[in-house]
Protein backbone atom coordinates (compact mmCIF):
# COMPACT_ATOMS: atom_id res chain seq x y z
CA UNK A 1 0.00 0.00 0.00
CA UNK A 2 1.67 3.10 -1.03
CA UNK A 3 2.45 5.47 1.79
CA UNK A 4 -0.40 7.93 0.73
CA UNK A 5 -3.22 5.30 0.19
CA UNK A 6 -1.92 4.07 3.99
CA UNK A 7 -1.90 7.92 4.91
CA UNK A 8 -5.42 8.00 3.41
CA UNK A 9 -6.94 4.83 5.55
CA UNK A 10 -5.62 5.52 8.92
CA UNK A 11 -7.73 8.74 8.59
CA UNK A 12 -10.58 6.92 7.04
CA UNK A 13 -10.06 4.68 10.10
CA UNK A 14 -9.43 7.89 12.63
CA UNK A 15 -13.20 9.01 10.84
CA UNK A 16 -14.71 6.14 12.06
CA UNK A 17 -15.30 4.66 8.57
CA UNK A 18 -13.31 2.20 6.38
CA UNK A 19 -11.58 2.62 3.69
CA UNK A 20 -11.51 0.57 0.22
CA UNK A 21 -10.11 3.11 -1.45
CA UNK A 22 -8.12 3.44 -4.76
CA UNK A 23 -4.65 3.16 -4.88
CA UNK A 24 -1.92 3.12 -7.75
CA UNK A 25 -0.90 0.21 -5.73
CA UNK A 26 -0.16 -2.98 -7.34
CA UNK A 27 -0.08 -4.90 -3.72
CA UNK A 28 -3.59 -5.00 -3.36
CA UNK A 29 -6.80 -5.95 -5.07
CA UNK A 30 -7.63 -3.05 -7.89
CA UNK A 31 -10.82 -1.10 -5.95
CA UNK A 32 -13.85 -1.08 -8.88
CA UNK A 33 -15.63 1.91 -9.71
CA UNK A 34 -18.30 -0.45 -12.14
CA UNK A 35 -20.83 1.01 -10.18
CA UNK A 36 -19.93 4.32 -11.26
CA UNK A 37 -19.61 3.80 -14.46
CA UNK A 38 -22.85 1.93 -14.86
CA UNK A 39 -24.41 4.76 -13.50
CA UNK A 40 -22.47 7.26 -15.58
CA UNK A 41 -23.69 4.99 -18.77
CA UNK A 42 -27.29 4.95 -17.58
CA UNK A 43 -26.67 9.00 -16.66
CA UNK A 44 -25.83 9.82 -20.30
CA UNK A 45 -29.11 8.72 -21.67
CA UNK A 46 -31.08 11.25 -19.74
CA UNK A 47 -28.34 13.83 -18.96
CA UNK A 48 -26.30 16.12 -21.51
CA UNK A 49 -22.84 14.48 -20.74
CA UNK A 50 -24.56 12.92 -18.39
CA UNK A 51 -24.44 15.47 -15.81
CA UNK A 52 -26.37 18.39 -14.12
CA UNK A 53 -23.62 20.37 -14.45
CA UNK A 54 -20.64 20.76 -16.57
CA UNK A 55 -18.18 20.77 -14.55
CA UNK A 56 -18.94 17.56 -12.96
CA UNK A 57 -18.63 15.70 -16.04
CA UNK A 58 -14.70 15.92 -15.23
CA UNK A 59 -14.25 16.93 -19.15
CA UNK A 60 -11.11 19.51 -17.65
CA UNK A 61 -9.02 16.55 -16.06
CA UNK A 62 -10.14 13.47 -17.63
CA UNK A 63 -10.97 10.28 -16.10
CA UNK A 64 -14.33 8.85 -15.22
CA UNK A 65 -16.78 10.89 -12.34
CA UNK A 66 -17.27 8.78 -9.43
CA UNK A 67 -21.05 8.88 -8.23
CA UNK A 68 -21.35 9.64 -5.12
CA UNK A 69 -24.04 8.18 -2.57
CA UNK A 70 -23.50 9.29 0.40
CA UNK A 71 -21.26 11.68 2.44
CA UNK A 72 -20.28 12.22 6.17
CA UNK A 73 -18.04 14.75 7.61
CA UNK A 74 -15.09 15.80 5.46
CA UNK A 75 -15.79 11.95 3.25
CA UNK A 76 -17.59 11.16 0.43
CA UNK A 77 -18.16 7.39 -0.40
CA UNK A 78 -18.84 6.49 -3.89
CA UNK A 79 -21.25 3.93 -5.37
CA UNK A 80 -18.22 1.61 -5.31
CA UNK A 81 -18.27 1.98 -1.61
CA UNK A 82 -14.20 4.04 -2.14
CA UNK A 83 -13.99 7.09 0.13
CA UNK A 84 -11.98 10.33 -0.34
CA UNK A 85 -11.28 13.24 1.33
CA UNK A 86 -13.57 16.25 -0.19
CA UNK A 87 -12.13 19.68 -1.08
CA UNK A 88 -14.75 20.86 -2.75
CA UNK A 89 -17.45 20.90 -0.49
CA UNK A 90 -20.63 20.89 -3.10
CA UNK A 91 -18.61 24.01 -4.53
CA UNK A 92 -18.71 25.62 -0.91
CA UNK A 93 -21.89 24.97 1.18
CA UNK A 94 -20.57 21.93 3.01
CA UNK A 95 -18.29 24.33 5.43
CA UNK A 96 -19.67 22.58 8.61
CA UNK A 97 -18.99 19.39 7.03
CA UNK A 98 -21.09 17.09 5.30
CA UNK A 99 -24.46 15.33 7.54
CA UNK A 100 -23.96 17.68 10.00
CA UNK A 101 -26.55 17.09 12.72
CA UNK A 102 -27.83 20.07 13.70
CA UNK A 103 -28.61 20.75 9.78
CA UNK A 104 -30.38 17.26 9.11
CA UNK A 105 -31.92 17.49 12.48
CA UNK A 106 -33.22 21.13 10.99
CA UNK A 107 -34.57 19.67 7.65
CA UNK A 108 -36.15 16.20 8.79
CA UNK A 109 -38.36 18.83 11.42
CA UNK A 110 -38.99 21.15 8.40
CA UNK A 111 -39.93 18.32 6.25
CA UNK A 112 -42.49 17.24 8.94
CA UNK A 113 -44.73 20.35 7.94
CA UNK A 114 -44.82 19.84 4.68
CA UNK A 115 -41.64 20.68 1.79
CA UNK A 116 -43.46 24.01 0.49
CA UNK A 117 -46.19 26.16 1.19
CA UNK A 118 -45.65 29.06 -1.56
CA UNK A 119 -46.81 31.29 1.31
CA UNK A 120 -44.43 33.40 3.57
CA UNK A 121 -43.36 31.74 6.97
CA UNK A 122 -41.68 33.11 10.11
CA UNK A 123 -38.23 31.04 9.26
CA UNK A 124 -37.65 33.57 6.09
CA UNK A 125 -36.93 36.97 8.59
CA UNK A 126 -35.31 34.50 10.83
CA UNK A 127 -33.17 33.86 8.38
CA UNK A 128 -32.80 37.60 7.15
CA UNK A 129 -32.18 38.57 10.51
CA UNK A 130 -29.20 36.56 10.63
CA UNK A 131 -27.89 37.27 7.12
CA UNK A 132 -28.31 40.82 7.83
CA UNK A 133 -26.64 40.88 11.55
CA UNK A 134 -23.50 39.28 9.31
CA UNK A 135 -24.33 41.75 6.59
CA UNK A 136 -24.49 45.84 7.45
CA UNK A 137 -24.61 46.19 3.59
CA UNK A 138 -27.50 44.49 3.29
CA UNK A 139 -30.91 46.71 4.84
CA UNK A 140 -33.04 44.41 2.96
CA UNK A 141 -33.19 41.28 0.59
CA UNK A 142 -34.48 38.47 -1.33
CA UNK A 143 -34.46 34.99 -1.25
CA UNK A 144 -33.90 33.13 -4.79
CA UNK A 145 -33.08 29.61 -5.36
CA UNK A 146 -29.69 30.16 -6.81
CA UNK A 147 -26.75 32.34 -7.32
CA UNK A 148 -27.89 32.59 -10.97
CA UNK A 149 -30.91 33.84 -10.06
CA UNK A 150 -29.46 36.74 -7.65
CA UNK A 151 -27.11 38.01 -9.63
CA UNK A 152 -29.49 38.29 -12.72
CA UNK A 153 -31.56 39.99 -10.32
CA UNK A 154 -29.38 42.37 -8.88
CA UNK A 155 -28.16 43.39 -12.32
CA UNK A 156 -32.00 43.99 -13.15
CA UNK A 157 -32.30 46.43 -9.66
CA UNK A 158 -29.33 47.84 -10.76
CA UNK A 159 -30.20 48.96 -14.09
CA UNK A 160 -33.82 50.24 -12.76
CA UNK A 161 -32.10 52.48 -10.13
CA UNK A 162 -29.76 54.05 -12.80
CA UNK A 163 -31.73 53.85 -15.92
CA UNK A 164 -28.43 52.89 -17.24
CA UNK A 165 -28.02 49.38 -19.12
CA UNK A 166 -23.93 48.62 -19.34
CA UNK A 167 -22.47 46.17 -17.21
CA UNK A 168 -18.95 45.93 -16.13
CA UNK A 169 -17.98 42.12 -14.45
CA UNK A 170 -14.47 40.82 -15.32
CA UNK A 171 -12.61 38.25 -16.85
CA UNK A 172 -12.71 34.98 -14.87
CA UNK A 173 -15.24 35.91 -12.53
CA UNK A 174 -18.57 34.09 -13.03
CA UNK A 175 -21.85 34.83 -11.62
CA UNK A 176 -23.91 32.33 -12.94
CA UNK A 177 -25.23 31.63 -15.98
CA UNK A 178 -27.88 34.22 -16.99
CA UNK A 179 -26.94 35.28 -21.01
CA UNK A 180 -25.39 38.96 -19.91
CA UNK A 181 -23.16 37.57 -17.78
CA UNK A 182 -21.85 34.52 -20.06
CA UNK A 183 -19.32 36.96 -21.33
CA UNK A 184 -15.59 35.43 -20.75
CA UNK A 185 -17.11 33.88 -17.54
CA UNK A 186 -14.63 31.83 -15.29
CA UNK A 187 -16.18 28.56 -14.17
CA UNK A 188 -17.65 26.16 -16.48
CA UNK A 189 -17.49 28.12 -19.40
CA UNK A 190 -13.31 29.18 -19.02
CA UNK A 191 -12.90 25.26 -18.40
CA UNK A 192 -14.20 24.57 -21.30
CA UNK A 193 -12.46 27.22 -23.26
CA UNK A 194 -15.56 28.78 -24.85
CA UNK A 195 -15.15 32.72 -24.39
CA UNK A 196 -19.12 33.19 -23.95
CA UNK A 197 -21.57 30.88 -24.43
CA UNK A 198 -23.19 29.93 -28.17
CA UNK A 199 -27.28 30.94 -27.65
CA UNK A 200 -26.57 34.61 -25.87
CA UNK A 201 -27.34 37.27 -28.44
CA UNK A 202 -24.64 39.62 -29.19
CA UNK A 203 -27.33 42.26 -28.55
CA UNK A 204 -27.08 40.89 -24.98
CA UNK A 205 -23.55 40.44 -24.63
CA UNK A 206 -22.58 43.73 -26.24
CA UNK A 207 -24.09 45.30 -22.79
CA UNK A 208 -21.57 43.66 -20.60
CA UNK A 209 -18.08 44.73 -20.32
CA UNK A 210 -15.56 42.10 -19.53
CA UNK A 211 -12.51 43.61 -17.94
CA UNK A 212 -9.15 42.62 -16.61
CA UNK A 213 -9.35 41.99 -12.57
CA UNK A 214 -7.14 43.66 -10.39
CA UNK A 215 -6.72 46.43 -13.04
CA UNK A 216 -8.12 49.84 -12.01
CA UNK A 217 -7.10 51.66 -15.25
CA UNK A 218 -8.87 49.36 -17.46
CA UNK A 219 -12.40 50.36 -15.30
CA UNK A 220 -11.73 54.42 -15.20
CA UNK A 221 -10.92 54.05 -19.44
CA UNK A 222 -14.33 51.52 -19.26
CA UNK A 223 -16.26 54.87 -17.51
CA UNK A 224 -14.47 57.22 -19.60
CA UNK A 225 -15.45 55.25 -22.92
CA UNK A 226 -18.91 55.06 -21.82
CA UNK A 227 -20.03 58.51 -19.54
CA UNK A 228 -23.23 57.83 -17.84
CA UNK A 229 -23.85 54.56 -19.16
CA UNK A 230 -22.50 51.67 -16.96
CA UNK A 231 -25.46 50.79 -14.25
CA UNK A 232 -23.25 48.39 -12.36
CA UNK A 233 -19.85 46.76 -11.51
CA UNK A 234 -19.87 43.25 -10.57
CA UNK A 235 -17.18 41.06 -9.01
CA UNK A 236 -16.42 38.59 -7.19
CA UNK A 237 -14.19 40.16 -4.03
CA UNK A 238 -11.97 36.51 -3.55
CA UNK A 239 -12.19 35.47 -7.35
CA UNK A 240 -12.74 31.68 -7.02
CA UNK A 241 -13.94 31.05 -10.95
CA UNK A 242 -10.65 31.31 -12.75
CA UNK A 243 -9.68 29.59 -9.44
CA UNK A 244 -8.51 31.59 -6.72
CA UNK A 245 -6.91 35.07 -6.98
CA UNK A 246 -6.73 37.98 -4.08
CA UNK A 247 -7.89 41.24 -4.77
CA UNK A 248 -4.66 43.51 -5.25
CA UNK A 249 -3.95 46.28 -2.04
CA UNK A 250 -6.33 48.79 -2.77
CA UNK A 251 -8.24 47.37 -5.91
CA UNK A 252 -11.65 47.16 -3.64
CA UNK A 253 -11.50 50.04 -2.51
CA UNK A 254 -10.86 52.00 -5.86
CA UNK A 255 -13.63 49.81 -7.37
CA UNK A 256 -15.73 51.14 -4.43
CA UNK A 257 -14.45 55.00 -5.24
CA UNK A 258 -14.84 55.03 -9.04
CA UNK A 259 -18.49 53.64 -8.79
CA UNK A 260 -19.67 56.29 -6.34
CA UNK A 261 -18.22 58.79 -8.39
CA UNK A 262 -19.36 57.76 -11.11
CA UNK A 263 -23.24 57.29 -9.93
CA UNK A 264 -22.94 52.92 -10.82
CA UNK A 265 -24.18 50.52 -8.48
CA UNK A 266 -21.44 48.19 -6.56
CA UNK A 267 -22.65 44.76 -6.89
CA UNK A 268 -20.59 41.93 -4.99
CA UNK A 269 -20.69 38.27 -5.39
CA UNK A 270 -20.09 36.36 -2.43
CA UNK A 271 -22.14 33.56 -3.47
CA UNK A 272 -19.01 31.81 -3.13
CA UNK A 273 -16.63 34.20 -0.61
CA UNK A 274 -19.98 34.60 1.97
CA UNK A 275 -19.49 33.28 5.00
CA UNK A 276 -16.23 31.48 4.07
CA UNK A 277 -13.71 34.25 4.16
CA UNK A 278 -14.91 35.27 7.56
CA UNK A 279 -18.72 35.35 8.74
CA UNK A 280 -19.49 38.31 6.77
CA UNK A 281 -17.66 37.15 3.84
CA UNK A 282 -15.09 39.75 2.30
CA UNK A 283 -17.43 42.47 2.89
CA UNK A 284 -15.72 42.01 6.84
CA UNK A 285 -12.55 41.00 5.31
CA UNK A 286 -11.96 43.73 3.28
CA UNK A 287 -13.86 46.53 4.95
CA UNK A 288 -16.24 46.45 1.55
CA UNK A 289 -19.70 48.37 1.51
CA UNK A 290 -21.21 48.04 -1.34
CA UNK A 291 -24.51 48.53 -3.14
CA UNK A 292 -26.07 45.13 -3.32
CA UNK A 293 -24.58 42.01 -2.19
CA UNK A 294 -25.34 38.49 -3.71
CA UNK A 295 -25.37 35.22 -1.70
CA UNK A 296 -25.11 31.30 -2.24
CA UNK A 297 -24.24 28.06 -1.06
CA UNK A 298 -23.40 28.79 2.64
CA UNK A 299 -26.17 30.78 2.98
CA UNK A 300 -28.78 27.70 2.04
CA UNK A 301 -26.40 25.24 4.53
CA UNK A 302 -26.32 22.70 1.34
CA UNK A 303 -30.38 23.16 0.24
CA UNK A 304 -31.09 25.58 -2.90
CA UNK A 305 -30.94 29.27 -1.68
CA UNK A 306 -29.79 32.47 -2.97
CA UNK A 307 -29.98 35.80 -1.83
CA UNK A 308 -29.63 39.46 -3.21
CA UNK A 309 -30.34 42.68 -1.19
CA UNK A 310 -28.62 45.94 -0.20
CA UNK A 311 -29.40 49.49 0.48
CA UNK A 312 -33.74 50.34 1.08
CA UNK A 313 -33.51 52.88 -1.96
CA UNK A 314 -32.41 49.71 -4.23
CA UNK A 315 -34.65 47.05 -2.62
CA UNK A 316 -37.61 49.17 -3.04
CA UNK A 317 -37.59 49.23 -6.09
CA UNK A 318 -38.74 45.57 -6.17
CA UNK A 319 -42.40 44.86 -7.08
CA UNK A 320 -45.36 44.90 -5.47
CA UNK A 321 -43.54 47.97 -4.00
CA UNK A 322 -41.88 49.41 -7.15
CA UNK A 323 -41.60 48.86 -11.05
CA UNK A 324 -39.26 46.10 -10.83
CA UNK A 325 -40.54 42.46 -11.36
CA UNK A 326 -38.88 39.50 -9.73
CA UNK A 327 -40.14 36.11 -8.45
CA UNK A 328 -40.03 32.96 -7.40
CA UNK A 329 -42.24 29.72 -6.79
CA UNK A 330 -39.67 28.02 -4.14
CA UNK A 331 -38.34 31.37 -2.62
CA UNK A 332 -37.96 31.27 0.66
CA UNK A 333 -38.19 27.73 1.19
CA UNK A 334 -39.00 26.28 4.51
CA UNK A 335 -36.66 23.27 4.19
CA UNK A 336 -33.86 25.77 2.46
CA UNK A 337 -34.40 28.20 5.80
CA UNK A 338 -34.29 25.27 8.42
CA UNK A 339 -30.82 24.11 6.60
CA UNK A 340 -29.97 27.55 6.53
CA UNK A 341 -30.74 28.85 10.02
CA UNK A 342 -28.87 25.77 11.09
CA UNK A 343 -25.91 26.85 9.08
CA UNK A 344 -25.68 30.71 9.61
CA UNK A 345 -26.71 30.11 13.32
CA UNK A 346 -24.19 27.62 14.15
CA UNK A 347 -21.32 30.01 12.27
CA UNK A 348 -22.69 32.45 14.38
CA UNK A 349 -22.76 31.01 17.78
CA UNK A 350 -19.17 29.18 17.13
CA UNK A 351 -17.45 31.90 15.76
CA UNK A 352 -14.27 32.55 17.10
CA UNK A 353 -13.67 28.46 16.87
CA UNK A 354 -14.83 27.92 13.28
CA UNK A 355 -12.88 30.51 12.02
CA UNK A 356 -9.84 29.76 13.57
CA UNK A 357 -10.15 25.83 12.59
CA UNK A 358 -10.67 26.66 9.22
CA UNK A 359 -7.98 28.80 8.92
CA UNK A 360 -4.93 26.41 10.71
CA UNK A 361 -6.51 23.36 8.35
CA UNK A 362 -6.63 25.31 5.53
CA UNK A 363 -3.00 26.94 5.86
CA UNK A 364 -1.63 23.96 7.05
CA UNK A 365 -3.03 21.28 3.52
CA UNK A 366 -2.68 23.92 1.16
CA UNK A 367 0.94 25.33 2.27
CA UNK A 368 2.01 21.25 2.75
CA UNK A 369 1.04 20.41 -0.92
CA UNK A 370 2.69 23.29 -1.70
CA UNK A 371 5.96 22.32 -0.04
CA UNK A 372 5.68 18.47 -1.61
CA UNK A 373 5.34 20.43 -5.42
CA UNK A 374 8.18 22.23 -4.36
CA UNK A 375 10.15 19.22 -3.38
CA UNK A 376 9.07 17.40 -6.06
CA UNK A 377 10.23 20.39 -8.30
CA UNK A 378 6.91 20.67 -9.69
CA UNK A 379 6.36 24.05 -11.16
CA UNK A 380 2.89 25.73 -8.69
CA UNK A 381 1.23 29.34 -6.87
CA UNK A 382 -1.02 28.78 -4.23
CA UNK A 383 -3.03 31.53 -4.00
CA UNK A 384 -5.51 31.02 -0.34
CA UNK A 385 -8.34 33.19 1.57
CA UNK A 386 -9.03 31.71 4.35
CA UNK A 387 -10.50 28.35 3.86
CA UNK A 388 -10.43 28.63 0.00
CA UNK A 389 -7.59 28.41 -2.72
CA UNK A 390 -6.35 26.70 -5.77
CA UNK A 391 -2.80 25.36 -6.34
CA UNK A 392 -1.76 26.80 -9.80
CA UNK A 393 0.31 24.55 -12.01
CA UNK A 394 2.63 27.76 -13.48
CA UNK A 395 5.11 29.42 -11.65
CA UNK A 396 3.43 32.40 -11.23
CA UNK A 397 2.27 34.73 -9.71
CA UNK A 398 -1.35 34.44 -10.72
CA UNK A 399 -3.25 38.07 -9.84
CA UNK A 400 -5.49 37.97 -12.88
CA UNK A 401 -7.34 35.34 -15.29
CA UNK A 402 -4.84 35.57 -18.21
CA UNK A 403 -2.04 34.58 -15.44
CA UNK A 404 -4.13 31.65 -14.26
CA UNK A 405 -4.74 30.44 -17.91
CA UNK A 406 -0.68 30.04 -18.13
CA UNK A 407 -1.26 27.35 -16.09
CA UNK A 408 -0.26 23.54 -17.52
CA UNK A 409 -3.42 22.07 -17.45
CA UNK A 410 -2.57 18.78 -18.25
CA UNK A 411 -0.36 18.55 -15.53
CA UNK A 412 -3.09 19.41 -13.02
CA UNK A 413 -5.22 16.76 -14.53
CA UNK A 414 -2.78 14.10 -13.92
CA UNK A 415 -2.30 15.35 -10.19
CA UNK A 416 -6.26 15.63 -10.17
CA UNK A 417 -6.65 11.76 -11.21
CA UNK A 418 -3.68 10.92 -9.12
CA UNK A 419 -5.04 12.59 -6.06
CA UNK A 420 -8.05 11.21 -6.88
CA UNK A 421 -6.62 7.46 -7.10
CA UNK A 422 -5.39 7.99 -3.33
CA UNK A 423 -8.71 9.03 -2.12
CA UNK A 424 -8.71 12.39 -2.14
CA UNK A 425 -11.11 14.12 -4.25
CA UNK A 426 -9.72 18.21 -5.60
CA UNK A 427 -12.17 20.35 -7.76
CA UNK A 428 -12.09 18.82 -10.93
CA UNK A 429 -10.66 21.57 -12.75
CA UNK A 430 -7.38 23.89 -12.45
CA UNK A 431 -10.31 27.02 -12.71
CA UNK A 432 -11.98 26.86 -9.62
CA UNK A 433 -10.47 26.90 -5.88
CA UNK A 434 -10.53 24.24 -3.33
CA UNK A 435 -12.98 24.32 0.00
CA UNK A 436 -12.68 22.32 3.67
CA UNK A 437 -14.81 22.44 6.38
CA UNK A 438 -14.75 23.00 9.90
CA UNK A 439 -15.00 18.45 9.86
CA UNK A 440 -11.34 18.65 8.28
CA UNK A 441 -8.97 17.80 10.98
CA UNK A 442 -5.02 16.75 11.32
CA UNK A 443 -5.64 13.09 10.15
CA UNK A 444 -7.16 14.50 6.86
CA UNK A 445 -4.34 17.02 6.33
CA UNK A 446 -1.60 14.81 7.06
CA UNK A 447 -2.79 12.13 4.41
CA UNK A 448 -3.61 14.57 2.00
CA UNK A 449 -0.21 15.70 2.24
CA UNK A 450 1.02 12.21 1.84
CA UNK A 451 -1.22 11.82 -1.30
CA UNK A 452 0.42 14.44 -2.74
CA UNK A 453 3.80 13.78 -2.10
CA UNK A 454 2.55 10.53 -4.29
CA UNK A 455 0.67 12.14 -6.80
CA UNK A 456 3.48 14.94 -7.62
CA UNK A 457 5.73 12.26 -8.52
CA UNK A 458 3.14 10.94 -11.12
CA UNK A 459 3.21 14.45 -12.58
CA UNK A 460 7.09 14.18 -12.88
CA UNK A 461 6.92 10.91 -14.86
CA UNK A 462 4.23 12.60 -17.29
P1 LIG B 1 -25.53 28.88 -8.92
O1 LIG B 1 -26.52 29.40 -9.94
O2 LIG B 1 -24.67 27.77 -9.48
O3 LIG B 1 -26.17 28.52 -7.59
O4 LIG B 1 -24.54 30.08 -8.56
C1 LIG B 1 -23.85 30.75 -9.59
C2 LIG B 1 -22.64 31.44 -9.01
C3 LIG B 1 -22.68 32.81 -8.83
N1 LIG B 1 -21.62 33.48 -8.31
C4 LIG B 1 -20.49 32.82 -7.95
C5 LIG B 1 -19.34 33.59 -7.39
C6 LIG B 1 -20.41 31.41 -8.11
O5 LIG B 1 -19.26 30.76 -7.75
C7 LIG B 1 -21.49 30.70 -8.65
C8 LIG B 1 -21.45 29.19 -8.90
N2 LIG B 1 -20.21 28.56 -8.65
C9 LIG B 1 -19.96 27.33 -9.38
C10 LIG B 1 -18.60 26.81 -8.91
N3 LIG B 1 -17.53 27.48 -9.51
C11 LIG B 1 -21.04 26.31 -9.19
C12 LIG B 1 -20.65 24.92 -9.60
C13 LIG B 1 -21.32 24.50 -10.87
O6 LIG B 1 -21.52 25.36 -11.76
O7 LIG B 1 -21.64 23.28 -10.97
Amino acid sequence: MPEGGAGIQAAATAAGGFYTGRTMSTSRQAPTHLRSQALQQRAERYFPGGVNSPVRAFRAVGGAPPFVERAEGAWLTDADGNRYIDYFGSWGPMILGHAFAPVVEAIERAARNSASFGASTAAEADLAERVTACYPAIEKLRFVSSGTEATMSAIRLARAATGRKIVVKFEGCYHGHADGLLVKAGSGVATLGIPGSAGVPEEIAQLTLALPYNDLAAVEAAFAAHPGAIAAVILEPVVGNAGCIVPAPGYLEGLRAVTAREGALLIVDEVMTGFRVALGGACERYGLDPDLVTLGKIVGGGLPVGVFGGKHRYMDLLAPLGPVYQAGTLSGNPLAMAAGLATIGYLQEHRDEVYTRLEVSAKAVAEGVAAEAQQAGVALTLNRVGAMWTWFFTPGPVGNYDEATTSDTAAFGCFHRAMLDRGVWLPPSQFEAAFLSTAHGEAEVQATIAAAREAFAAVKAG
